[in-house]
């Protein structure tokens, strides 16, 4: 029997770092209305969907927090949630979360009734702490986030069983096979990624797209899951060229939607999350395969053992 819900990415383009939280939130709703005119009902907005990606910038001190959301909804998120409940649709938005003093890159799940089911803070923090000398721009996520403190996890919603993870934390597998052991179906996972983040950047910049691709089509198929990725990308500044690819993967590892713009861009699949079944049931049966007793080392280091 199908369980099929209709999933769309909201890739959302370039967001100027004078643009205001009204004008962006205007652009979210204008892809949500064009998601429920296609019969959508689970709209996916990306990582820091409300502001310019910051985390290129080093800030004084009191600049950062005017790039964090205090509450979610919030005087600016509000009409979001609203235009949502209106439309019935349900969806995900991460944003920068100020809670009291402590700082995270955060996502949330939004049910159709405009009621959040879930909160996912990343776990993942790329890039440093201090500015690297000699970088026209920076990749500071690491002096402005605290590293999440929600673990991954699952929940029940849309008819099935979904989970969260933010940018960096797909390109690590642990995230996928803890959300996998929790009988996720369905993962939802926005990025900021800049194409000019890599060391020695032009002999590898150009594998970026086929990272985010590997990351995700490995993440699907070793779980048994779909996945949702959605981009926040574009040239934000000369220069500065966020990825976009932001696409639709099924429990097969198979792209079966991928956007070609780096600008706002809708897309979507209707997606049976009954279909991830004969994976988590054949080849990645985890009961009967899995054998954590040799895996101990996963969890005990956090660097390489010297055999
Ligand atoms: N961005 C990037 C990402 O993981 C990055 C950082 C880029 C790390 C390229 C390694 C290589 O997609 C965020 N926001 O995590």
């Amino acid at each position: 029997m199908q369980r099929s819900i209709h999933v769309g990415a909201a890739q959302v383009g370039p967001i100027y770092k004078e643009e205001p939280r009204e004008e962006v939130v205007e652009r979210l709703i204008g892809l949500m209305e064009k998601a429920a005119r296609r019969g959508v009902e689970l709209v996916c907005y990306p990582e820091c969907a409300l502001t310019t990606f910051f985390p290129r910038y080093l800030l004084d001190s009191s600049e950062v927090d005017e790039y964090f959301e205090r509450s979610m909804p919030g005087p600016s998120t509000q009409p979001l949630f609203d235009r949502a409940k209106e439309l019935g649709v349900g969806f995900h938005l991460g944003y920068a979360e100020l809670n009291g003093d402590r700082h995270y890159n955060t996502s949330v799940l939004v049910g159709k009734d405009g009621e959040i089911i879930g909160k996912y803070r990343k776990a993942h923090i790329p890039g440093s702490r201090d500015p690297v000398p000699g970088r026209k721009f920076q990749h500071l996520e690491r002096r402005y986030f605290l590293e999440g403190n929600t673990g991954f996890k699952v929940w029940p919603a849309f008819g099935g069983r979904v989970g969260m993870a933010i940018c960096n934390d797909r390109r690590w597998p642990e995230t996928w096979r803890v959300l996998g052991l929790q009988g996720v179906e369905l993962v939802i996972v926005g990025w900021n990624t800049p194409l000019t983040h890599y060391r020695r950047a032009y002999e590898y910049s150009r594998l970026a797209e086929f990272h985010n691709m590997l990351s995700l089509q490995a993440g699907c198929y070793q779980n048994g899951a779909w996945a949702v990725g959605v981009a926040h990308c574009g040239e934000e500044e000369p220069g500065y060229v966020l990825m976009g690819q932001s696409m639709i993967v099924s429990p097969w590892g198979e792209v079966v939607s991928l956007a070609t713009t780096i600008g706002d861009e809708l897309i979507d699949a209707v997606i049976d999350l009954e279909a991830g079944r004969d994976i988590k049931e054949g080849v990645f049966n985890f009961e009967l395969y899995r054998r954590p007793e040799l895996y101990k080392v996963i969890s005990e280091t956090s660097r390489s053992k010297a055999s």
